[in-house]
Parts: structure tokens; sequence; C-alpha cells
């Protein structure tokens, strides 16, 4: 039996998305954040970098949230939530899972953690401000990039684009939230009109606005 390890809206809302998409059973445990529980010795043992998520295939222990991805991918082709390996569209794919994770998730933990980016506790609000305004020009890139697809890959969803929503999620709260470029709001209404996207959403008791 797979098993998600979680906070509601964090990252591993993407492999929970994947798993909803894929229809298979899997267990979820919480990570209370509140209580700190993703440094416990316990989910250390799990995760020495003492985030989340972590995905247990087994006696395989994932981390990192575009690996997990991968795998549920490869390990679930009939849901076809990614192109077939060694096409064109796979690669576009690869592109998508891997600029998402490195630029847009990466530079969300200088805005969520600024803190950690800076060691004068002055500079803080100055080191979120300028996140944010990097995380607006990547955006603007994936709009443009966009275009007037319905999907990142064009005519065919995938997972790149359950990414692009939870990202598009997470800055919900920005001034200028992702939701304002229309492409990228259409883009997300699309993917929450899935029905495997509104069950994640909802066993995660997450409110809107949903992005
Ligand atoms: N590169 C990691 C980043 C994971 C990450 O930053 N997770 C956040 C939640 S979205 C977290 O665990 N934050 C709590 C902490 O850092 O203590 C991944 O994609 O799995």
């Amino acid at each position: 039996m797979l098993a998600l390890y979680y906070y509601p809206g964090n990252a591993s809302l993407l492999p929970h998305m994947m798993m909803r998409e894929v229809g298979v059973p899997f267990e979820m445990h919480l990570v209370d954040r509140g209580k700190n529980a993703q440094k416990s010795a316990q989910y250390l043992k799990l995760n020495p970098n003492g985030r989340i998520p972590v995905l247990v295939d087994g006696d395989l222990v994932l981390f990192e949230t575009v690996a997990i991805a991968l795998h549920l991918v490869d390990k679930f082709p009939q849901a076809g939530l990614a192109p077939e390996v060694g096409t064109r569209e796979r690669a576009e794919f690869y592109k998508w899972m891997v600029h998402l994770t490195n630029t847009p998730q990466a530079e969300y933990r200088a805005w969520f953690y600024p803190h950690e980016h800076v060691s004068d506790e002055a500079a803080v609000s100055a080191a979120k401000k300028a996140a944010e305004q990097r995380l607006y020009r990547m955006f603007d890139i994936i709009s443009e990039q966009l275009g007037d697809r319905t999907w990142l890959l064009g005519d065919r969803f995938s997972a790149a684009d359950l990414f692009l929503f939870m990202l598009m999620r997470w800055g919900r709260g920005m001034p200028r939230p992702p939701r304002m470029l229309s492409n990228l709001n259409a883009l997300g209404e699309r993917v929450l009109a899935r029905r495997a996207v509104q069950e994640a959403l909802r066993v995660e008791e997450i409110q809107p606005p949903f992005f």
C-alpha cells in the first residue's frame, strides 16, 4: 500500500491529487506542522531534510515532490498523467516538471521562509518582496508560454497542470496572484473542475479561494 506523508495544501498536494487521478488505494499520514512534526526524529528517518512530502511505496521511501510525481506517472502509466516515454511530448513534460520545481517552487521557499535567506532580521521583508517580484516574472513567463493552449502540453492534460495549479494556489495571497493572468486563471479553473482534484481538496479540508 502506498502511503503519503502530507500536510494540507503543502507540496504533498501534488502527489495527493495524482493518486486520486490514478484511483489507487493509499494511506495518508498527517505530518503535524503545528507540532513541528516534520522535524521529529521519526519523520527525519523518512526525510532527513525535514520537509513534506514523503511517499512510502513498500520498502521504497521517496522524498522530493517531483521524484514522487515522476515515480507515480511511471508506476501507473494507464492513468495517462504523462505522455509516452521517448516522445517529444514526454520531453516537454520533463521540461515543465523540472522548471516548476526548480524555479517557482524553489522561489516560493524564499517567499514563505525569507528568514532562511538573510542573516539580518531587518532584511527579511525586503527578501520576501524581492522573491515576490521574481515570482511575478516567473508566472508571466509561464503565462506567455501557455498562450491560448488548454494545458501546458497543449491539448493533453498531465501532472504538470496539477503542479502548476498547486503553485498558483500558493500565490493566492500575493498582491498580484497568478490567477490575475487570464490564461492561468482559465487553466486553474479547468484543473479545479476535475473530480480527483476536488476530492483531494475536500479530504485536505482546503477552503476557497482555491487558487
Ligand atoms: N524540494 C522539496 C521541498 C519541500 C518543502 O519545502 N516542503 C515544505 C512544505 S510545502 C515544508 O516541508 N516546509 C516545512 C519546513 O521546511 O519545515 C520538495 O519538493 O519535496
